[in-house]
C-alpha cells in the first residue's frame, strides 16, 4: 500500500486534540483537526478494515483459549486495532518491526502463522518463527529494550547504507524507562529512520496515564528530544495509517525519526492474570467501546458505498477460517524437548549449564520410567 503524504515536520508541539481523520460516527475529517493529513484512498482503507476483522478474531480466539488454560499468558489489544494494524501496514517488507507482547496482532499482519507468534505464550522455549525471515523481532517482555534494539538495526541499516525502516510499538507505561529516553535520544541524535508508536492505551496494568506523566501529550516529548511528534487519535485507522506512513516516508528520505502517540484505550485486562475491575470503572470501559476503531471505519466505508453485504461476508468468513487454524493448532498438543533449553544459549556451554542440562536429563528419564512402570510403579 501506497500513500504519497508531503508533510513537513515542525519544532512546534504536537496538537493537544489527536489528529483524526474519520470521526467516531464515520464521517471523514478535514481542515485543521486532520493536521494536513489526507484519508487513504478507498481499497487501502478496505484492506485495513479487512486486517483489522481477521485481527479482532484472532484476539478473541486466542483469549478463549488462554481461559482454557492452552496458553499461560495472552495480552490483548482488543480495542487498540487501529494503531496495531494501521502502523504496520505502513512499512515495506524490507523494513523491520520491533514489537511488544501486546503485539501479536500486528505480526499476524505481517504474515506470521498464528501457531508461531504464539510458541512462547503457551511456554515454548524460544521465540517461535524466524526474526530474519519476517523481518520482526520477537516481542519483547522487559519495557522498551525493543527500542532500542530498532535504533540499533536503523543506524546499521544507514552505515550499510540499506534503506530499511524500524518501527517500534511501546506502551504508555514504557515511556517512563531509561531504555526509552535513551532510544529516543539516540535516534534523533544519529537521525535513523526509526518510527516510534507508543500506543497510549492509558494504562500499565494498574497505573493510570495520569500516573505516569504530567506531559499535556506523549507526543510533546519528541520535541524534547528534537524529532517530530504527532499526538494522533489511536482509534481512527486511517489516520494511524497516514501519520505512519508519512512519518516512514520521511525516515527513508533521510528525514530522521518520528515519534507517534495514538491514544486509544485497552478493552481487555491487561492479561488473563489482571482483574482490572480493581482499578477502573466499567463506564469508562463502556465509554471506549462506543468508539471501536472498526466500527467506525465500517460506517465510512458502507456510506461510501465501499463496502456491499458480501463483502462483509467474505472478510467474517476470513476471519473464521483464522480463528478456526488458531484453534486447530493451539488445541493439539506442542511436541516440546524441554532439554532444547539449553541450546544456543552459548556457542561453548559453560560447565554449570552442562551440570543443569545433565539433571534435567536424569529427571526426565526418570519420569519417563514411572510412567512406562504404570500406575503400580508411579505408586512404588
Ligand atoms: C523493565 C520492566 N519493568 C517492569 C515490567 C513489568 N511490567 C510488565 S507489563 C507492565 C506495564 C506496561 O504498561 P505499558 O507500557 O503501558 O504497556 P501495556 O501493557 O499497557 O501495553 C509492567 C510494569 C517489565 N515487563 N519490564
Amino acid at each position: 500500500m501506497s500513500l504519497n503524504v508531503e508533510h513537513q515536520p515542525t519544532r512546534a508541539l504536537p496538537s493537544e486534540k489527536p489528529i483524526r481523520l474519520l470521526d467516531n460516527a464515520g464521517h471523514a475529517v478535514r481542515g485543521a483537526a486532520a493536521g494536513g493529513f489526507e484519508l487513504p484512498a478507498l481499497d487501502v482503507l478496505l484492506e485495513l478494515y479487512r486486517r483489522m476483522v481477521v485481527a479482532r478474531r484472532f484476539d478473541v480466539q486466542v483469549t478463549a483459549l488462554t481461559k482454557q488454560g492452552r496458553l499461560a499468558t495472552y495480552p490483548s489489544a482488543y480495542g487498540q486495532e487501529a494503531c496495531e494494524i494501521g502502523a504496520v501496514s505502513a512499512i515495506e517488507a524490507h523494513d523491520w518491526f520491533f514489537p511488544t507482547y501486546r503485539d501479536s496482532i500486528a505480526l499476524l499482519t505481517r504474515g506470521i502463522r498464528p501457531g508461531d507468534i504464539l510458541a512462547s505464550f503457551r511456554g515454548d522455549w524460544h521465540n517461535g518463527y524466524d526474526q530474519h525471515a519476517h523481518r520482526c523481532a520477537s516481542q519483547a517482555t522487559p519495557l522498551a529494550t525493543q527500542a532500542l534494539h530498532a535504533v540499533g538495526l536503523a543506524h546499521a541499516a544507514r552505515l550499510r547504507n540499506d534503506p530499511l525502516v524500524t518501527l517500534t510499538y511501546l506502551g504508555d507505561g514504557a515511556t517512563s524507562e531509561g531504555d526509552a529516553h535513551e532510544a529516543f535520544n539516540f535516534a534523533a541524535v544519529w537521525q535513523t529512520p526509526t518510527v516510534f508508536l507508543i500506543q497510549n492505551n492509558q494504562f500499565a496494568i494498574s497505573t493510570p496515564i495520569a500516573r505516569q506523566s504530567r506531559a499535556a501529550t506523549l507526543a510533546d516529548k519528541a520535541v524534547g528530544y528534537g524529532m517530530p511528534g504527532y499526538h494522533v487519535d489511536g482509534n481512527d485507522v486511517a489516520a494511524m495509517y497516514a501519520v505512519t506512513r508519512a512519518a516512514v516516508e520521511r525516515a527513508r528520505a533521510g528525514g530522521g525519526p518520528t515519534l507517534i502517540e495514538g491514544l486509544t484505550y485497552r478493552v481487555e485486562a491487561h492479561t488473563n492474570s489482571d482483574d482490572p475491575t480493581r482499578y477502573r470503572q466499567a463506564r469508562d470501559v463502556e465509554h471506549w467501546k462506543r468508539r471501536d476503531p472498526i466500527e467506525r471505519l465500517e460506517k465510512y466505508l458502507v456510506s461510501e458505498g465501499a463496502l456491499a453485504d458480501e463483502m462483509r461476508a467474505e472478510i467474517a468468513d476470513a476471519a473464521e477460517s483464522v480463528a478456526e487454524h488458531t484453534r486447530d493448532v493451539m488445541t493439539a498438543d506442542a511436541e516440546l524437548d524441554p532439554l532444547e533449553l539449553f541450546d544456543h544459549v552459548y556457542s561453548r556451554p559453560r560447565a554449570a549449564l552442562l551440570e543443569q542440562r545433565a539433571r534435567l536429563e536424569a529427571e526426565l528419564a526418570d519420569t519417563a520410567e514411572l510412567h512406562s512402570a504404570g500406575p503400580a510403579g508411579a505408586a512404588r
